[in-house]
């Protein structure tokens, strides 16, 4: 049992309305379960494999849904890079692991299972990269078509690929991610699409399983969970999953929410930071992590109340600690994340540094996509292959043996 509840004014809507802000006030909808009628325990959870639709309980969905077999990504003790900041207890959720390489595809498995059980044919999207990649899966899964609106020349190549490969009408805008989402948003509303945009509130229904699964793989809630933070809806997602869990009695406390963004696309740093009841968007939003590459965030209201309420805080990270971080992360862990995801970490690392966070917390960073997302970025950080005549003399004297 849930309905659709306007954060900001409280109206609340049937659960088959199709809304994305409220009608009254034109704020951001949440689902809000009647969690008297929850009846689940956490053993029955934990009998079951670790997955999204492990919690099913608290997901909308009614049937058999969409899915891709998303979520139960892998929690990496981060030893390495955790010893070198001084953290023991430093960890990452590699949401790259995911079926299309990123934490969307927990939104969209059950956005787009919602899409069918609210009678929607078709679905779109705008997108830094990885959401249309996503929404391009699923609904090649479903069988409906999406449209997915693109900033031209800002997507990274292998978010691109997967959109076209999976069948989806890829339109690239002249213009940058939030005007693109303001041309979807009218595009569902004129033309009767399902847009799947984090504001959606059913999207960030499944994203908000992230923080369940970090639990269970940590066996306690973490002291804080950092995210890197783009249209600030995965840190708002999370937040309302652990507040759910806390009202079950399942967590007796909520981790400290951090949100990182990088230093050319700032905006809820600043008002965070300046201590703005709303935000102020960047025009002009840069960094090479083309993710979060993001101006206004349309979940900032969500985000802010996220990371005031928990006592978590934001901070920027520049393009060079970034990729400098993306680096430690694949040659000292193992762990291949694109520019975006090392954000988190690289947060971690600023936040430490200024004394910020204590040495003794644990911590769970949210890296959100897979490293073959942004290959160029990649291979642009990197020496090329030393290429060699075919014989065994010529290898070792490239291998300086
Ligand atoms: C790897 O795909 O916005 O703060 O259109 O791809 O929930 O937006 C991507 C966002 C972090 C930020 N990491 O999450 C899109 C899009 C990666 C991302 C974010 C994104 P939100």
């Amino acid at each position: 049992m849930y309905r659709l509840v306007c954060v900001s004014c409280g109206a609340d809507y049937a659960p088959d309305a199709i809304l994305y802000r409220c009608s009254r006030c034109g704020h951001l909808l949440a689902v809000d379960y009647d969690l008297d009628t929850i009846a689940v325990s956490r053993a029955d959870w934990n009998a079951r494999p670790l997955s999204l639709w492990r919690y099913r309980e608290l997901l909308p969905v009614a049937g058999a849904p969409v899915t891709l077999q998303e979520g139960g990504t892998p929690l990496y003790h981060l030893t390495r890079i955790g010893e070198d900041l001084g953290l023991p207890r430093l960890y990452a959720k590699h949401e790259g692991m995911n079926p299309s390489g990123s934490f969307k595809d927990r939104g969209m498995t059950v956005g787009v299972s919602m899409a069918l059980q609210l009678g929607m044919t078709s679905v779109a999207c705008a997108s830094t990269g990885n959401t249309s990649a996503s929404l391009a899966a699923y609904a090649a899964k479903a069988g409906i078509p999406a449209v997915v609106l693109l900033p031209a020349g800002k997507v990274a190549l292998g978010k691109v690929a997967q959109a076209l490969m999976h069948g989806a009408k890829v339109i690239a805008i002249r213009g940058n991610f939030d005007r693109a989402l303001e041309m979807v948003q009218d595009l569902c509303e004129s033309h009767g699409l399902y847009l799947l945009n984090s504001i959606n509130p059913y999207r960030l229904e499944g994203q908000k399983t992230i923080g369940f699964e970090a639990i269970d793989q940590l066996g306690d809630v973490p002291d804080r969970m950092v995210l890197p933070v783009g249209n600030a809806g995965n840190i708002s997602a999370v937040h309302k999953g652990l507040i759910e869990l806390l009202r079950l009695g399942f967590i007796d406390r909520l981790p400290m929410m951090t949100g990182i963004q990088a230093a050319g696309s700032r905006p809820v740093v600043d008002a965070i930071e300046q201590g703005l009841a709303e935000l102020v968007p960047a025009r002009d939003p840069e960094t090479v992590a083309t993710a979060i590459r993001i101006g206004a965030p349309v979940n900032a209201e969500k985000a802010l109340t996220a990371i005031r309420s928990t006592g978590g805080t934001a901070a920027a990270v520049t393009d060079e600690e970034i990729l400098a971080m993306q680096r430690d992360l694949a040659r000292k862990e193992g762990i291949g994340v694109e520019p975006a995801s090392a954000a988190s970490v690289a947060g971690v690392k600023k936040l430490v540094e200024a004394g910020v966070i204590d040495r003794d917390e644990s911590i769970v960073c949210v890296v959100t996509g897979h490293l073959l997302k942004d290959p160029e970025t990649v291979i642009r950080q990197c020496e090329p292959p030393i290429e060699i005549d075919a014989d065994v003399q010529s290898l070792l004297s490239a291998l300086s043996l």
